[in-house]
């Protein structure tokens, strides 16, 4: 398991442990569950990014995982369960993106451009954010509720560019909102592509041409 999915493990919620040795075995087995939830959700993760949401069976995901089906359906009841649960990890990483540069203190356009930066990185590297993303794009094949796409980006971003705004660092006449929709419909548009022609070798630098064509102020 890679260092992210290890950190993902590790940094899921685990029950308080008892001293007590009659709730010492409880509590083993409660450890052992949320890791193997979260080898499951990590085995999920690389099945959805590699083969696609329709093509995935639900033994898929537990030879990945090297568990049993009947351990994937003792945390998650289908294959849209699975679905569902990495694309909340998803959103969840990209808003532990978004509270450390938030945590930053960066003045807003630099905030902008590190937003922006670091979840090019994400998509590059880390293989749930390459799951969500993909689940995404095929959320009309998935019978199940899924997350909004691209709203939380948007008003993160319009809050930044709010604020340059009143600060004078937007040129006269730009809508914060606007140039925060631009961004994070480039950005979607740039993953895409470079998911497709170079398997997202190039993302980083796709995202430094748009902050530096839509933001220049945030791209210095
Ligand atoms: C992000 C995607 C892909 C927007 O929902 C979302 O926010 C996103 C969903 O496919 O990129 C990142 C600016």
């Amino acid at each position: 398991m890679d260092a992210m999915a290890v950190e993902r493990s590790a940094s899921r919620s685990r029950p308080a442990r008892d001293t007590a040795p009659r709730h010492r075995d409880t509590g083993l087995k409660q450890e052992r569950a949320v890791r193997t939830r979260g080898q499951v959700l990590d085995a999920a993760a690389k099945a959805f990014a590699t083969k696609g949401f329709p093509a995935v069976t639900v033994q898929d995901v537990a030879e990945l995982a090297g568990v049993t089906k009947g351990a994937v359906y003792f945390h998650f009841a289908n294959k849209e369960a699975l679905a569902q649960a990495v694309a909340d990890e998803f959103y969840h990483l990209l808003g532990v993106i978004g509270q450390e540069v938030e945590e930053g203190g960066l003045p807003p356009l630099r905030a902008v451009s590190e937003l922006l930066k670091r979840t090019a990185v994400a998509f590059r590297d880390d293989t749930m954010v390459q799951a969500g993303a993909r689940l995404q794009i095929e959320r009309s094949l998935i019978g199940a509720e899924m997350p909004m796409p691209y709203l939380g980006y948007t008003e993160s971003l319009t809050a930044w560019l709010r604020q340059a705004r009143t600060e004078g660092h937007l040129p006269a006449g730009t809508s914060p909102e606007a140039t925060a929709r631009v961004l994070v419909s480039a950005f979607f548009g740039a993953q895409h592509i470079s998911w497709v022609l170079d398997d997202r070798a190039d993302i980083a630098d796709r995202v430094q041409e748009i902050l530096t064509a839509v933001v220049p102020l945030a791209a210095a």
